[in-house]
């Protein structure tokens, strides 16, 4: 054995085929009743290597496959029990050799599913242990299948943040010591879930890199000897935090290189120490998060070479298209269509917008019912809930804007708050203005023009023409009527002010704001559960909510100017909007993508959907884990062709105005923690409109 500089890849590979062969070892011996996971340890170091054909591919897949259990799980040997730590290392190795048809998913899930806790925690098998490591096995397990949305993932990560430190760091349950292993799970979890904000990037990362020991090895934790596998667990999460380079990189190379057995192959612990396929594995992991080597990359979170992830990406992709040419040819649905079909309740529509049912929300409350329901716990077979919930999340995390079916708002509802609201704008205009909104009356009528939407300087920076300017500062063409009625039973609500004769209207919008009360109710359980909260959490919130009904009216316009906007850029104020879309022209709203850009929010013609954007309130509510994205109304239409009328319908859920708005328990970022201060709905409400009227673009209409 000596030190030696380079990589001596070829006696690795040797190294590696040889013990797997070697079955009257100590060391086969000593990892028989974890074979599976040495299994997936050779196999990706033989892939990193360039060597996996090495192997016998039928006899391992025969192998893995032998390890499932009736359970749905995968054992870490024959005839063993059933654990998360082979069920991950039974995917892991199937993805490498390319053999994921072997695996049946549904029965993975469902037992992956049958070890979540309420609490969000994860057993690891049958006999209830607890550890952040079975966390990150089930969320790797259900990432890799693509189905991390049938796991109740939120509470999963509000979970894994319970168990953070002081220090940054992570231990194996809340209050265990941090340790790098448990860091690597916690932040590989957080980032597979797209949530490493979770954690306090810069002071984890500090004691990430206080890892490094003089010999350029890096331990566990503080006074503990250098481990090669800790190459791994340390440097993956400093990549996903993006502080790799915190590390001396070319110290630990030299550490890694340092502990080859040259001649034989194989990586051992420690200099001078025996080598095994565990540390060989991680070793040149290692080397390959530090890109040296000649070793490809390696997916930090997921543990697989990038190579795999992208074939799996692939296959996933093959499989829903597929299943979307089977859904187009009425064919019945195959496995892979009925998995598609699961993802696309979710997925985005050709405009960017996911689409979720409420159908799983909908018995709580006899389908616009009061919202109320004193069940605080979802209960943890209540898979369907926790789908739209992930899906919820993904979409306001990402999107702000998601658009909901199932709703459980009858058309006829619909219908008749949608004729009144065309009656009422065909209304004389002094009927109209008989109602207008005043300085005691913050509802009611705004005739043309009468929201200057001050966008001029939002709408310039974006680029938009001269002529959007000008239209911005001669107002919006468009008329509003708003009414506020409040909950059932609040004797403090606003009297709204209705139009003569309207007896027809008053009853329509009074049904139409019951039932759409009711159904922002049921979003913001959905909303509870995608932050990992009890379900009925938002309820309080509710009691003496404030929401209006805003209808809007565009009229046709004969000759829009080129760029005239029909609603100018704007974010909304509060929670989020629940808006209606429909008649002659539902298409005209855009939303900005991050970039800058716009992309139209499509509808298909007769669409039972309600479009729900977030507000500024549930942006901050979130400590802006939640987007409020700006958006606007255009012209379809510009220079010869006549644009048609349109007509939308708004519901502003607004919580109780004396409701405190601090940061959300489960959305405190570790780092900074919150990052507003506490505020109350109205003086958020009002300050925001203060704002619209000081120039802010800022301003509730579409
Ligand atoms: C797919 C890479 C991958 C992992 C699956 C099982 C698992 C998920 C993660 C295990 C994380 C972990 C806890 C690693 C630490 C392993 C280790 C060397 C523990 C030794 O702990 P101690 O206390 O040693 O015996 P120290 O070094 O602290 O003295």
């Amino acid at each position: 054995m000596s030190r030696e500089m380079s990589l001596v890849r070829e006696a690795h590979a040797k190294y590696i085929c040889r013990v797997s062969a070697q079955s009257d070892s100590l060391e086969f011996a000593l990892s028989e009743h974890l074979r599976l996971s040495g299994v997936y340890w050779g196999a990706c170091a033989l892939d990193l290597l360039g060597q996996l054909h090495t192997l016998d591919r039928e006899f391992v897949v025969n192998f893995v496959k032998s390890c499932a259990q009736p359970n749905g799980g995968y054992a870490g040997n024959v005839g063993h029990d059933a654990h998360l730590l082979y069920t991950l290392s039974a995917i892991q190795v199937l993805a490498l050799f390319d053999a994921m048809d072997e695996l049946d998913e549904d029965a993975v899930m469902q037992y992956v599913q049958s070890l979540q806790n309420e609490d969000g925690s994860f057993k690891g098998d049958e006999w209830g242990e607890v550890d952040t490591r079975f966390s990150y096995c089930a969320i790797c397990c259900s990432s890799l299948l693509g189905r991390l949305d049938q796991i109740n993932l939120p509470r999963a990560l509000a979970y894994i943040k319970q168990c953070e430190n002081f220090d940054g760091g992570f231990g194996c349950e809340p209050g265990g010591e941090s340790h790098a292993g448990q860091v690597f799970t916690c932040v590989g979890a957080l980032a597979i879930g797209d949530s490493l904000e979770l954690c306090s990037g810069e002071t984890l990362s500090w004691w990430l890199c206080e890892r490094q020991t003089p010999g350029g090895g890096l331990n566990g934790r503080p006074q503990k000897d250098a481990d090669v596998c800790y190459s791994w667990w340390v440097l993956s999460s400093l990549t996903l935090l993006r502080r790799a380079s915190w590390v001396d990189a070319s110290a630990l190379r030299a550490f890694i290189l340092g502990c080859q057995d040259v001649d034989d192959g194989g990586i051992s612990d420690k200099p001078g120490d025996e080598p095994d396929v565990f540390h060989t594995f991680f070793g040149i992991a290692g080397l390959s998060l530090l890109g040296t080597d000649g070793v490809p990359p390696i997916d930090a979170a997921h543990a697989l070479p990038v190579s795999v992830m992208e074939r799996l990406k692939r296959r996933r992709e093959r499989r829903a298209a597929a299943a979307t040419d089977a859904h187009t040819a009425g064919a019945a649905p195959t496995a892979a269509g009925s998995t598609a079909a699961v993802e696309g309740a979710g997925e985005r529509t050709g405009d960017g917008v996911p689409t979720v049912s409420l159908k799983a929300f909908l018995d709580d409350d006899g389908c616009g019912g009061g919202g109320g329901g004193d069940d605080d716990e979802v209960g943890v077979g209540d898979v369907a809930k926790r789908r739209v919930a992930a899906l919820w999340d993904a979409a306001c995390k990402d999107v702000g804007f998601v658009k909901i079916v199932d709703h459980g708002v009858p058309a006829e509802i619909v219908r008749a708050c949608w004729r009144s609201a065309t009656d009422f704008f065909d209304r004389p205009i002094e009927e109209k203005r008989a109602v207008a909104m005043s300085d005691d009356y913050p509802y009611g009528y705004q005739g043309f023009g009468s929201e200057h939407l001050a966008a001029s300087l939002e709408e310039e920076k974006n680029g938009d023409s001269a002529a959007q300017t000008s239209a911005v500062q001669t107002g919006d063409p468009k008329e509003l009527f708003n009414v506020c009625i409040g909950a059932s039973g609040d004797a403090d609500a606003p009297t709204p002010r209705w139009p003569r004769q309207s007896e027809e209207m008053q009853a329509a919008w009074t049904e139409y704001y019951r039932h759409l009360s009711s159904l922002s109710s049921r979003l913001l359980r959905v909303c509870a559960l995608a932050l990992g909260l009890p379900e009925t959490w938002f309820d309080a919130y509710m009691t003496r909510h404030r929401s209006v009904i805003r209808a809007i009216n565009y009229p046709a316009d004969e000759q829009p100017s080129r760029g005239q906007l029909r609603a100018s850029t704007h974010t909304d104020y509060g929670a989020f909007t629940v808006l209606r879309l429909g008649g002659a022209s539902a298409d005209g709203l855009q939303l900005m993508r991050r970039d800058g850009s716009w992309i139209d929010v499509c509808l298909s013609s007769g669409e039972d959907c309600f479009v729900i954007n977030l507000g500024d309130l549930m942006a901050r509510w979130t400590n802006d884990r939640w987007v409020s994205t700006p958006h606007r109304v255009v012209n379809l239409t510009t220079g010869e062709e006549r644009s048609s009328r349109r007509q939308s319908i708004a519901f502003f859920c607004n919580v109780n105005m004396d409701a405190k708005i601090a940061c959300i328990p489960t959305c405190v970022d570790a780092q900074g923690g919150e990052k507003y201060p506490p505020i109350t709905a109205g003086e958020h409400l009002l300050k925001k409109h203060w704002q619209t009227m000081a120039g802010n673009p800022c301003k509730s209409s579409t």
